[in-house]
């Protein structure tokens, strides 16, 4: 009665270690390079708000498939070198946008701003914004 059972239990074995075997191994392939998923999409310079112009603002966008989070991402006008604004952390979901006001406050649109009492872009001399990912690395930039 028991020999039986010894041998069941063998074949169970050997059939799950041929399974495993048989079992696809993990990829180890990188993706390929693609185009950033998060982009800055869109710089409105010529604020309509007299003088201070705090109503600026730099739109980003997360052109991928896959939800980002910001947390740590830095934006920053790198023409003068400053002001530069870090997210909190921020899911930004795909296909949506945020903005970054100069001095404004838009909770529709994520509710950032450099609180920067000035113009930050350049009406006449076009700027470069740059947006950084945590590891200080360059996500995107843009001008106009
Ligand atoms: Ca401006």
């Amino acid at each position: 009665m028991r020999k039986p059972q010894i041998i069941v239990g063998i074949l169970l074995i050997v059939t799950l270690l041929i399974l495993g075997a048989c079992a696809p191994a993990p990829t180890t392939s990188t993706p390929p390079v693609e185009a950033p998923d998060v982009q800055i999409t869109n710089i409105f310079y010529d604020g309509l708000v007299f003088r201070a112009e705090s109503d600026e603002y730099v739109e980003i966008t997360n052109l991928g498939e896959e939800p980002q989070n910001l947390a740590g991402w830095v934006l920053k006008d790198i023409s003068e070198g400053y002001p530069s604004f870090t997210f909190p952390s921020f899911i930004l979901a795909p296909s949506k946008s945020i903005r970054v006001y100069t001095d404004e406050y838009h909770p529709e649109w994520g509710g950032f701003s450099f609180e920067y009492g000035r113009a930050i872009w350049s009406n006449s001399e076009p700027d470069v914004a740059v947006l950084y990912d945590s590891q200080s690395e360059e996500v995107s930039r843009k001008s106009y």
